[in-house]
């Protein structure tokens, strides 16, 4: 919005002329998705404890967990704003996947928001039931495939890092094959997010490196030297991206143990939502297997837990997902968050030198 309100006033104030670039756009989004989780989320706590949105704990989990008994949940309703606000102030808004990715998001965050409505509001305490959230978000990530397909001008070829020739032209199975990605994205959030700061840490890591990746494909020249599809247009996913990274900084503040705030279903879903359908606009689904590593290692916990115990009856880990495994261990709480982010941070840097190693 901030574009067309100020560039076109650069014919009589050069400064204005800052607005045409991305760049400073990006940073403008990121300061202010920050400042606004920072200083309204004080308030919102409140409004929550209020309203006596609170966590309630399995009794079936780490002991350690009891004590978070209460906690405000639901906080993820700041990080929407905090995503919202800044893309429609800081991005062009004439920009078709801007708006795919940005809706996607949103319409995600109101599926988790139903889900915890039901589980902490009603206290019904299955919240939705995993057909009926699979539903919505099967058909949420159809009409965002089918808009990227039809509208998004970004090409049906899947790209393979590494291998410079390699790439597989999906045809119609581009729609199906998005789905996967976008949902699956979602859910493996979802399932991290079950410690203080253990989903933001690896979020903020992979959505700073689509962050650069989005720019580069959006970059003619850049994407032309570095061998990478040539996305029209990506670029001004930075700036979308940029609210991502920014309002997850800013909920770490709250977030970040003894957690004051937990995020609940309507900020983990979207928050996997908007990585997936950005990896899906910008052709890095696979290079989102490889910088999500944490997030597929956290899912492919539970699957191999729940294969394993369905035909052996035995656990290969003491529980899933993963990180309550290592709990049981006897690790404490901050350590595996911070080995977790460690490795989310090789796993970001790794990502990135794939850009060369082509
Ligand atoms: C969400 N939610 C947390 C909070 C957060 C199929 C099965 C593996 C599913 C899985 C599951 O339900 N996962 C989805 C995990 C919960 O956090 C809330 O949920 C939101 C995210 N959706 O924002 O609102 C608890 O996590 C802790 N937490 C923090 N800090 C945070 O910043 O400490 C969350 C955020 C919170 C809090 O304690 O209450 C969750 O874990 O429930 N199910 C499980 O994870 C369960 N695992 C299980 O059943 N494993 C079995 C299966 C796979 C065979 C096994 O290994 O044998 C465990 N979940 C819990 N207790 N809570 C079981 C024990």
């Amino acid at each position: 919005m901030l574009l067309y309100l100020f560039y076109p006033l650069y014919t009589k104030i050069a400064v204005f002329n800052v607005f045409k670039y991305i760049t400073f756009r990006t940073f403008g989004a990121a300061i202010t998705s920050v400042l606004l989780c920072m200083l309204i989320g004080p308030a919102f706590i409140k409004f929550l404890q209020k309203k006596q949105i609170g966590q309630s704990i399995r009794d079936d989990g780490p002991r350690s967990h009891y004590t978070k008994q209460g906690t405000p949940t639901m906080g993820g309703g700041l990080i929407l704003l905090a995503v919202l606000l800044p893309t429609l102030l800081w991005a062009d808004l004439t920009n078709k996947k801007v708006w795919i990715a940005l809706i996607t998001t949103l319409l995600f965050g109101l599926v988790g928001y139903f889900d915890d409505y039901r589980k902490v509001v009603l206290k019904n305490s299955k919240g939705l039931r995993v057909k009926q959230k699979l539903f919505f978000q099967i058909l949420i990530a159809l009409v965002a495939s089918l808009a990227i397909f039809y509208f998004g001008e970004v090409s049906h070829v899947l790209k393979f890092p590494f291998f410079k020739g390699m790439a597989l032209d999906l045809g119609w199975f581009f729609v199906p094959f998005s789905i996967v990605v976008i949902v699956g994205c979602s859910n493996a959030v979802n399932l991290t997010d079950g410690l203080d700061g253990l989903a933001v840490g690896p979020v903020m890591t992979t959505s700073a490196t689509f962050l650069l990746l989005a720019y580069c494909a959006g970059h003619q020249k850049i994407a032309t030297y570095l061998q990478i599809p040539f996305v029209s247009g990506a670029g001004e996913l930075s700036v979308f991206l940029a609210s991502v990274w920014a309002s997850c900084l800013g909920f770490l503040w709250f977030n970040t143990y003894p957690a004051q705030v937990f995020m609940g279903d309507v900020g983990s879903l979207p928050l996997g939502a908007a990585l997936g359908v950005v990896a899906v606009i910008t052709k890095n689904e696979i290079l989102l297997v490889i910088c999500g590593g944490i997030f597929v290692a956290e899912a492919l916990s539970v699957i191999a837990q729940v294969i394993s115990f369905k035909l052996t009856g035995r656990r290969v880990l003491k529980m899933a997902p993963i990180h309550h495994h290592f709990e049981l261990k006897g690790w404490p709480e901050q350590k595996i968050v911070i080995r977790f982010w460690i490795i989310s941070i090789l796993l970001a840097l790794f990502t990135l030198s794939t850009l060369k190693l082509r």
